[in-house]
């Protein structure tokens, strides 16, 4: 798909939705004389523009219509071949020293920034229309909500911020109210989606974003990674809240006793998976409810608890791998009203991808959109492929999550993609050693960022590609929030990923997952047993529930429960080096914990 398009002329009321807010106008006149534009689109994120920019979109090739009776409401996006991931490496935080932003990030002076992409921006919109989307991040009742205006000059960001956050009015009319007028302004142009042309960079101090030369999400959606993580947590450090890369979940017994847990494992780990879970056959009358599936904001409630509330309107899926079988939530989400990217098409206009239940097509478009047969040597949907779908779509929302004070969080899991080392799950000690346990969380590379896949990085609370400031700092801000909780959260570790000789899984994962979810709980509230190792509680074989699980030996329980000094010795010495990295910011706490866990083997 050619996704450079020229500009389009709406009719009159649609477009023409120009907020009063004057700080809002001199911002867009600004862009606009720089950029170029040949015609401005105010959006209000009407059902009535919604139509309008989907039949344009589909008039101009950057998006198909799916075949209404199979997926009805729903659209095939493909974004340039050369664009189908975050680009981590050219991804800019620009505070005014580089301290600030830290050893994990990559740095830039933010008025030579500004310069450049004032540069790469001059003219870049010429002939093309530049959309202007007001959008809130948060429930509308929450005090930590977020307003952002997002400037692009793609209608799919446009198609795609309508789903993923709540956009229109909501936002002009919060401004409007706001006491302090303080909003995010972010800057998105295609460019000419050249690679050498790709930067995301991100102005804390100024609350303010610039994108260019990507069409990708999480590039290009603003509000998301860009404003819900990098200026999210900058903001939360300031202001004694935290921005996390977590889902929420709630998970409520037979007897109506619900607990909400949040959880960060790092890109595609399994988050989404995690917050849809279908608990197996036996666990009759529990029931799990998502809040969010990416994203927490949490603050500190005046009982002393820590509350979530998940700033986004939508999911922004990995769609490979996911099925009926693995996670039926989501399929049943993504059944309507969705708006794919890079998956495959089939001949009679449905979508299909590796993992998908059912056979394989005999002949589909791919991602590309070439011809694909099963005996081709590519994949048919890109393993980055995504859906964008609203929440309310997904049958276990939560019917908590549009409350403002958000929900209670009774546990913290951090969680890695490991092969080896990492049990199944542990239970930190404590606050202090949660937060070492997260800060040294380890994962293998996946496709959701361009690089190699599959390497062990330290990817501390999954916030590596996401704080946007020094992370020892963040460590440290951590530390700090435990002390002033007066019922803190469990935090726990668990890992899905575990292999054993043969190099396959060991653990069954998905629905499964509610096992030990399930020994979590247990754990909140007061019972299920453990035994202590020198990393933290462990369930003992017995202490985990592994009724109706077919095939699934003792020695495999064993096997994932266990926790090796020879590994171990590795993973500290590894863990060490990264704590090396990080300098003088690094917090004394988090390195004397290391050396404890340390002696507890020798
Ligand atoms: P992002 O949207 O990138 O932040 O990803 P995510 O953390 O939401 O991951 P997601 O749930 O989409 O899962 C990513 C991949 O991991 C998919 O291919 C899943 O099929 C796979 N996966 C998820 N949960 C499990 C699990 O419990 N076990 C195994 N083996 N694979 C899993
Ligand atoms: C991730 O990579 O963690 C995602 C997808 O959730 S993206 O929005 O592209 O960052
Ligand atoms: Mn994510």
């Amino acid at each position: 798909m050619d996704n450079l398009a020229p500009a389009i002329t709406p009719p009159s009321g649609i477009g023409d939705s120009k907020p009063t807010n004057q700080s809002v106008l001199d911002w867009v006149q600004e862009v606009t004389r720089l950029a170029q534009p040949e015609n401005v689109f105010w959006c209000d994120g009407s059902e009535k523009e919604n139509a309008y920019l989907l039949e344009q979109a589909q008039a101009q090739g950057i998006i198909l219509k799916l075949n209404e009776a199979k997926v009805p409401g729903s659209y095939l996006h493909r974004s340039n071949t050369n664009d189908v991931a975050r680009v981590e490496q050219f991804t800019l935080i620009c505070t005014p020293t580089k301290e600030e932003a830290g050893p994990t990030n990559n740095w830039a002076e933010p008025a030579e920034t500004y310069a450049k992409l004032n540069g790469m921006l001059k003219g870049a919109m010429a002939g093309r229309t530049m959309f202007v989307i007001p959008y809130i991040m948060g429930p509308p009742e929450s005090s930590l909500t977020k307003v952002g205006f997002e400037i692009t000059d793609s209608v799919y960001v446009v198609l795609s911020m309508r789903i993923m956050t709540r956009m229109g009015e909501v936002a002009v009319k919060r401004l409007e109210k706001s006491k302090n007028g303080e909003w995010n302004r972010g800057v998105h142009s295609l460019l000419d989606v050249n690679p050498d042309r790709r930067l995301i960079c991100h102005f804390p101090q100024d609350n303010a974003i610039i994108s260019v030369g990507s069409g990708y999400g999480g590039n290009v959606l603003l509000s998301k990674k860009c404003l819900a993580l990098r200026i999210g947590s900058y903001l939360a450090r300031k202001q004694g809240w935290l921005a996390e890369h977590m889902l929420i979940l709630g998970v409520e017994s037979p007897e109506g006793q619900k607990h909400y847990v949040a959880a960060a494992f790092p890109s595609a780990c399994g988050k989404t998976n995690f917050a849809m879970l279908i608990p197996p056959e036996h666990y009759k009358g529990w029931k799990v409810t998502t809040v969010g599936d990416d994203i927490a904001w949490m603050q500190i409630g005046d009982d002393g608890r820590l509350y979530a509330v998940n700033p986004e309107n939508g999911y922004f899926g990995v769609v490979p791998g996911t099925s009926y079988k693995s996670n039926p939530n989501a399929m049943k989400s993504i059944e309507r009203d969705t708006l794919y990217t890079n998956v495959a098409l089939t001949d009679d206009g449905d979508v299909w991808w590796e993992g998908k239940d059912g056979a394989q097509p005999a002949h589909a478009k791919d991602w590309k959109g070439n011809d694909w047969t099963p005996a081709s040597k590519e994949k048919a949907a890109h393993p980055n492929s995504r859906f964008a779908v609203p929440m309310r779509n997904n049958p276990v929302l939560d019917p908590d999550v549009e409350k403002g004070e958000g929900v209670p969080i009774s546990a913290i899991i951090f969680g890695g993609r490991r092969s080896d080392t990492m049990p199944l799950v542990f239970q930190a000690r404590d606050w202090e050693h949660g937060v070492y346990a997260g800060a040294t969380m380890g994962s293998e590379t996946t496709a959701a960022a361009t690089g190699a896949v599959g390497q062990v990085r330290r990817d501390p609370m999954a916030m590596l590609p996401f704080c946007g400031y020094n992370m020892g700092q963040y460590f440290k801000h951590w530390l700090k929030i435990g002390p002033r909780l007066k019922n803190p959260p469990l935090i726990f570790h668990v890992n899905w990923f575990r292999k054993g000789a043969d190099g396959k899984f060991l653990w069954p994962g998905f629905g499964d997952n509610m096992r030990v979810l399930k020994w979590m709980i247990d754990r909140c509230e007061g019972r299920g047993g453990a035994t202590e190792s020198p990393i933290g509680f462990v369930p003992r074989p017995e202490d985990l529930d592994t009724k109706g699980l077919e095939g699934f030996s003792s020695e495999t329980l064993t096997e994932l429960l266990s926790v090796k000094p020879e590994e171990w010795k590795k993973e500290l010495e590894t863990q060490k080096e990264f704590f090396k990295t990080l300098g003088a910011d690094m917090p004394s706490e988090l390195t004397a914990q290391h050396d404890q866990v340390a002696e507890r083997f020798a």
